[in-house]
């Protein structure tokens, strides 16, 4: 485990339920660097940035978002093996959702590490009308309280001016408090328990069937293999989207049904019934009219377009979420939406 002695590096966890805001105030502490990558042996994703405050060189760790620390999903499980080798916690929590922020924050103070609690998104829980006594929280909880709205960076270098203190009067600490408290023990062997009937009373009958999503989803975000496979998308996307739609499809329509059988039957149509008016003649099927241009655009230009662009990312949607999940953290990451 790692310890902050002399110039080496600490190693703090962002911690926190799912879509509290982490991952914002991560781009925001940890830099303009960071990784994204599967945690050994799972495909958990986690993000690790490297960065230093006022020379201590820190290790920051976005952790996916969870309900408990006594694991139950593969998160979990993952979320708790990185708390074992961290230095201090941030957790992250949702003002408008107190009770689940503390259930948390309880289970974290069990543990012993040292942390600190950013109550985010204090824009939403203020426009609800509800209010957190975070002076009071902090001596109830004996740990720092911030208040923060991380998309407006509101409250988060108080979180950094906080941990250092936090770190400075943690320097040394052995790892003595990281002990498992009596009721993780209690957990454990109630898990065990569980193990041991669930084993005693399941049998497989056939192998388990290859999970062909999950391997996808790895080779798509591979540092290598990735690139082939965007490539092999973005191809698949230029053959179907580009070709088919914007130029098979579009022909088909707009030379075929509009250009050929509906134009000149509405042309005919109205030039007739509006015989005594150029204006409403031209108004529906003149060089711009409503049927002559705007309807054979919506459906004959725009309509095979975004069809096939949507049947298209309907159908990769799914196949390629994991992938879709490492571009927005990707993005986040460089702060294309958080500038710091
Ligand atoms: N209104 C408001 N929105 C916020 C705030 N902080 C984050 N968000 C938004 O909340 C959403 C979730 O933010 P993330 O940083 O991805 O949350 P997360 O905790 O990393 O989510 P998981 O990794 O899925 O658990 C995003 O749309 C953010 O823009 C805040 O203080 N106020
Ligand atoms: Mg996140």
């Amino acid at each position: 485990m790692m310890k902050e002695e002399g110039g080496q590096r600490c190693r703090i966890a962002l911690v926190g339920n799912p879509n509290v805001g982490k991952s914002v105030i991560f781009g925001f502490l940890s830099g303009r660097y960071a990784t994204v990558s599967n945690y050994s042996g799972t495909t958990v994703e986690i993000t690790t940035g490297e960065t230093s405050w006022e020379g201590k060189k820190v290790t920051l760790i976005d952790t996916p978002g969870i309900q408990t620390l006594i694991p139950m999903s593969e998160e979990e499980k993952v979320t708790r093996e990185i708390l074992t080798g961290v230095d201090a916690v941030i957790q992250v929590g949702d003002a408008k959702n107190l009770g689940r922020t503390l259930f948390l924050s309880l289970q974290l103070a069990e543990i012993g590490i040292p942390f600190l609690l950013a109550l985010n998104m204090e824009d939403e829980s203020g426009a609800l009308g509800i209010s957190v006594d975070k002076k009071r929280l902090a001596t109830l909880l004996g740990i720092p309280v911030v208040g923060t709205i991380a998309i407006h960076k509101k409250g988060l270098p108080e979180i950094r001016h906080q941990l250092l203190g936090l770190l400075s009067k943690n320097n040394g600490s052995g790892e003595a408090i990281r002990h498992e408290p009596p009721s993780r023990m209690i957990d454990q062997q109630r898990f065990q328990r569980v193990d041991a009937l669930v084993g005693e009373v399941t049998r497989r009958d056939s192998p388990p069937r290859k999970n062909h999503r999950e391997w996808i989803g790895r080779i798509s975000t591979h540092p290598i293999w990735g690139v082939p496979v965007l490539g092999a998308v973005l191809l698949a996307i230029y053959e179907f989207v580009g070709k088919f739609g914007a130029q098979t499809m579009v022909g088909w329509l707009e030379e075929g049904l509009f250009g050929r059988l509906i134009n000149p039957a509405a042309v005919q149509l109205f030039s007739k019934l509006f015989s005594f008016s150029p204006f409403l003649r031209d108004l529906l099927v003149g060089p711009y009219g409503v049927i002559t241009m705007a309807l054979t655009y919506a459906f004959a230009i725009i309509f095979p377009i975004v069809l096939t662009f949507f049947l298209f990312f309907s159908l990769t949607f799914s196949l390629f979420l994991t992938l879709k999940h490492s571009l927005t953290l990707t993005l986040i990451q460089s702060k294309s939406l958080v500038s710091i």
